[in-house]
């Protein structure tokens, strides 16, 4: 198969960004979103704030006592998704293969964009251009000839920054790169990993494949192809879903309900756009909350709630009370949908008959 060109795009401090595009008294201080009045997390920071170590899910009064002098504004999600709206509409306007992950993030595939002469260097330069002019806001891009490296390009620069890795560039590239950086590595693996000796790619590029899948099975295989750069997974524009799910790993801690609660809007308007890039005129049949606890238990709680379209908030809440009765560290949060499959019945009735 041809080589593919992917690009990766990623807002920078997406929902500060847009507050500050729309308040100018805002560009020039710490800001974070969320986190107000010492209640809740934050959801993001602008720069300015990062600098003082302020980040995303952190409390509120933590991120006062780091950073004296922030601001907080509560988060809009509405205005959020709308700013969305139009990045995702100038991306798709390059191409149909958009893959959205999040309000702020998509893949693309350009592997046959003739725009540009095909470079897919100067198409990532020219959405960072019209994003910037058009929505007012700075957005982070990275070209890779797949998606594993597109994205971490996209994070190599931020914020306002490109980065390219062209297909001879791969293996330097990689060898250095430490194993953290790497999709589906998290605190756990990335411990295993450091216990055998292996810090980057290449470390894990001389232990072999052999080993990987002996200690880490189907998980293995897939870390010894990206330590060598290599990742296949195409660019999805809609799949046949059984259910649509968004969840997010909380680089600290959340450390209750009540911080629970402020990331939730964020949970649901991601669910939403997947929903309506996925889950078209599917209908619903069931709504779950899942949570996972910093002891690294895994909890879901779904119920069935086939009258809804479009899940809110509300929809969600009393899932969440119901699966969290106590206050406790959450390490990952999220929320999904299962569609109805009105197929399967019928056939399994026919059988019976
Ligand atoms: P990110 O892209 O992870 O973060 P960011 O855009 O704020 O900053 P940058 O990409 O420049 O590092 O997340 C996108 C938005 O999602 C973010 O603006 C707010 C929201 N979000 C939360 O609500 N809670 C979280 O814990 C995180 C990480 C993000
Ligand atoms: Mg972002």
């Amino acid at each position: 198969m041809a080589q593919r060109k992917i690009i990766h795009v990623d807002c920078d401090c997406f929902y500060a960004a847009v507050e500050m595009r729309d308040d100018p008294s805002l560009r020039d201080v710490p800001l974070a979103v969320g986190g107000e009045g010492g209640r809740g997390v934050v959801t993001t920071c602008n720069y300015r704030a990062r600098a003082f170590g302020v980040r995303s899910a952190m409390p509120g009064s933590e991120a006062r006592r780091l950073c004296p002098g922030l601001v907080t504004v509560p988060p809009d999600m509405g205005r959020y998704r709308a700013v969305s709206q139009q990045v995702m509409a100038i991306l798709r306007e390059m191409t149909d293969l958009v893959e959205p992950l999040s309000l702020d993030e998509a893949f693309l595939d350009v592997t046959d964009v003739d725009a540009f002469k095909g470079s897919a260097t100067l198409m990532a330069r020219h959405l960072r251009e019209r994003v910037s002019r058009e929505v007012g806001i700075t957005i982070s891009a990275g070209v890779a000839p797949n998606k594993f490296l597109a994205k971490i390009a996209s994070d190599w620069r931020k914020p306002d920054g490109l980065f390219v890795i062209t297909p001879p560039e791969v293996a330097d590239f990689v060898r250095e790169l430490p194993v953290e950086k790497l999709f589906g590595v998290g605190q756990v693996t990335a411990a295993r990993l450091h216990a055998l000796g292996v810090k980057t790619c290449g470390d894990m590029q001389a232990l072999g494949a052999d080993v990987l899948i002996e200690k880490f099975g189907k998980q293995g295989y897939r870390l010894f192809e990206m330590a060598h750069g290599r990742d296949n997974r195409p660019v999805v524009v809609s799949r046949v879903a059984k259910s649509v799910s968004v969840e997010r790993t909380f680089s600290q801690d959340l450390p209750d309900r009540s911080a629970c609660d402020t990331v939730m809007p964020a949970l649901v308007a991601d669910l939403n756009l997947r929903l309506s890039r996925k889950g078209q005129h599917k209908p619903i049949h069931k709504l779950f909350v899942k949570i996972r606890y910093s002891d690294f238990s895994t909890h879901t709680l779904e119920r069935v709630r086939e009258s809804v379209t479009e899940p809110a908030l509300v929809d969600f809440q009393p899932l969440l009370e119901e699966l969290m009765p106590k206050d406790r560290p959450v390490r990952l949060l999220g929320v999904g949908v299962r569609f109805r499959n009105d197929d399967a019945p019928v056939t399994q009735l026919r059988l019976f008959d």
